[in-house]
């Protein structure tokens, strides 16, 4: 892709616009309902408008930008507009513009569709600010409403979703409703792991998305002096929540290999130099493509609760993921094998380790994901890094896919 190039210019000046938003700190940083996310959204229904497509927001923030086709059957691809805390450029985003751009060159080449193209940018999918994930397209797919949830601010939910919504809603032309579902979705998303990068593969398709649980788990010790008490007579939360991350992961490690085990949050109260840690939180997120191993895994945590629980310390567990394993549409996935080796890609097929809201549309309309290579595999990172090149041999292929669903 270069940059006099016309089809992919629009899509690098839209890509830069919204990631020179969203840089904050060291990363990219647009969690969800944040001013960062609105002024994207705000963004994304600027280029819809531009490209002649017609806008609708639901009450959840998330934004369909359609080019109306022939008859009432949708066919639609997307991603998420939130990220991690610090993530990378590509995580979402470039599913969302990739997606877009995929959309006006169908529209460039072969005018109006049979069916309706949609591409949808999702609110909320990372759960980096809030204690949920797939919001936005729980919301879509089955009405699903969120309750009585706060940030580590403080921020009630409710009343950042309204705050942000009601500022798209305001945008001139802006369709206000949650629309009718596709009988189709694409997701064009990086890969995120090193595997198309370590096979020298182009493309990914993708079979489906591994199962995946979250946990908070809280040990609660006793705060008390760092100088006056006795090394026998402590309560330490820290050191507790220390040996029991150690003794999970060897669980983990016995179970499978496959099965991913991490902590990525650790809260320490009152996280005083010279206090005993009282109260300790952390997070586990385990993964793998066996639902029994995830099973065995969490028997396995629950067992070990009481086990590290003594008196005047407890350790306790709140999981907030069950996501099962996902199989994705085969009819779909054999047909983007046939166009991706028509369009001389090499490629393979693989599950993925990360989720997406390809999970929840799953759950209600045929499903497909299409991966391109992560540079040595890095994602929820600033270093995450996809070549030029790559981001639109994965646009080409999603542009041949969705030509195939909604032309015909
Ligand atoms: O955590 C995940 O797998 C996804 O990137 N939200
Ligand atoms: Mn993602
Ligand atoms: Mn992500
Ligand atoms: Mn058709």
């Amino acid at each position: 892709m270069t940059a006099d190039d016309p089809t992919w210019a629009v899509f690098k000046q839209q890509f830069d616009l919204i990631t020179e938003i969203s840089a904050a700190k060291t990363g990219q940083n647009r969690l969800v309902y944040s001013q960062n996310w609105v002024d994207a959204q705000t963004a994304l229904i600027k280029f819809g408008q531009q490209a002649g497509l017609t806008v609708t927001v639901d009450d959840y923030g998330n934004v369909y930008l359609d080019f109306p086709g022939q008859d009432d059957q949708i066919i639609a691809t997307g991603s998420h507009m939130d990220t991690v805390v610090d993530g990378g450029r590509f995580d979402g985003l470039y599913g969302v513009l990739g997606g877009l751009q995929a959309i006006i060159n169908l529209r460039n080449q072969f005018g109006r569709p049979q069916h309706t193209l949609r591409l949808i940018s999702f609110s909320e999918e990372e759960g980096s600010r809030f204690p949920t994930t797939f919001s936005g397209s729980k919301y879509y797919v089955h009405g699903q409403i969120v309750k009585n949830l706060t940030d580590q601010n403080g921020n009630r939910f409710d009343q950042a979703r309204k705050a942000a919504t009601s500022q798209l809603l305001a945008l001139p032309q802006v369709i206000h409703e949650r629309p009718k579902l596709p009988s189709a979705f694409t997701e064009l998303h990086i890969e995120q792991g090193p595997r198309l990068e370590n096979e020298h593969r182009q493309v990914g398709l993708v079979s489906g998305i591994v199962g995946q649980r979250r946990w908070q788990i809280q040990v609660q010790g006793v705060a008390n002096h760092a100088g006056t008490t006795p090394m026998t007579q402590r309560h330490d939360g820290l050191l507790t929540a220390v040996d029991l991350i150690k003794h999970l992961h060897a669980i983990a490690s016995e179970l499978s290999p496959d099965l991913t085990f991490t902590v990525g949050q650790l809260n320490v109260l009152p996280n005083t130099p010279n206090v005993i840690p009282g109260k300790v939180a952390f997070s586990v997120d385990v993964r793998h493509p066996n639902n029994a191993i995830l099973d065995a895994f969490e028997t396995a945590l629950n067992r070990s609760l009481t086990l590290f629980s003594a008196s005047q310390l407890t350790c306790q567990a709140h999981r907030w993921v069950k996501d099962l394993p996902a199989k994705f549409s085969r009819q779909i996935l054999d047909q983007n094998v046939k166009l991706t080796r028509q369009l001389g890609y090499s490629s393979i097929m693989m599950p993925s380790g990360a989720g997406h809201d390809s999970y929840v549309m799953n759950q209600a309309v045929p499903t497909a994901m299409i991966f391109v290579p992560s540079v040595k595999g890095i994602s929820h990172a600033p270093a995450e890094f996809t070549h030029l090149e790559d981001l639109k041999t994965g646009i080409l292929v999603l542009t041949a896919s969705l030509q195939h669903l909604a032309y015909s």
